[in-house]
């Protein structure tokens, strides 16, 4: 059984964080293991608050986890604090996790700031050069280069610069910019694109469903050209169940394979 890693947020809502990407796992025959980094508290309606946990207490989770199980592949989410992007820098390194994808996320579905700024910083200057991939959409790109995507050159651009910071596949997620424009995957050597029909709408979780069936796919030993079209085709047929299970926006229901 090919087994990965989650490490993010609780979503009460199930709709995005470790949820969803259990989810995700299961659908895609992978065993889940999760270390939790804080909980929130929010609905489809309202993006209430964040509790963080101490780095003590997300430590204690990698090592006592690791020692027993070792993953396939990891992937983070809502990290939120600084204390947390440490702890994960650190586990990388102790326990030496491979095929880390990183899911640089920046905001919720409803608005909030779900990462502080020293922490963004330490996860740009120091993760990200342990990852094997980094999962941006549009502003999350943007942030992490300070540069404007306003036309199609820009993701040339924005993509070699994330290149440069030390990952070794970048994906950008073009859903944000306009009907026409592909996602992309730069691997510092060639751009592909992955074309597909915009579903329009506000789902929860995208992101976190996108990144975590990339995950799995490389679990399954996919080259990560492939991982990017079988994630966008899942997510895609996720939206397309999406329901309104709650008085907001409306959440992803993860196919059965
Ligand atoms: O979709 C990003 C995300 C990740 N993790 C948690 C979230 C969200 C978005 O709302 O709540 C816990």
């Amino acid at each position: 059984m090919k087994v990965a890693l989650t490490i993010g947020a609780s979503d009460p809502t199930s709709g995005a964080g470790i949820q969803m990407d259990l989810k995700v796992f299961h659908a895609l025959n992978v065993y889940g293991l999760t270390v939790i980094t804080a909980v929130t508290a929010q609905s489809t309606q309202e993006f209430s608050s964040v509790y963080p946990l101490s780095g003590e207490t997300i430590m204690k989770q990698f090592e006592i986890l690791i020692k027993d199980i070792k993953p396939h592949a990891a992937k983070t989410g809502m990290l939120y604090s600084k204390e947390a992007v440490q702890c994960v820098i650190d586990s990388v390194k102790k326990f030496n996790l491979q095929n880390l994808v990183i899911d640089p996320v920046i905001n919720a579905t409803l608005g909030a700031k779900l990462i502080e700024d020293d922490a963004f910083k330490l996860l740009k200057e120091e993760l990200v050069p342990l990852s094997t991939a980094i999962t941006a959409n549009i502003p999350e790109a943007e942030f992490l280069t300070s540069t404007k995507i306003e036309k199609i050159d820009d993701f040339y651009k924005v993509a070699q610069k994330i290149y440069q910071m030390g990952t070794k596949t970048v994906i950008i997620k073009g859903g944000h910019f306009d009907n026409t424009v592909p996602d992309m995957l730069y691997d510092g050597k060639n751009f592909y694109k992955a074309e597909g029909e915009k579903i329009s709408g506000q789902f929860h979780g995208t992101g976190c469903a996108f990144s975590s069936a990339f995950v799995s796919f490389i679990c399954h030993g996919y080259k990560p050209v492939e991982a990017l079209k079988a994630s966008k085709n899942f997510v895609k047929r996720s939206i397309e169940k999406s329901l309104k299970i709650g008085h907001g926006i409306k959440l992803l229901i993860i196919p059965k394979e």
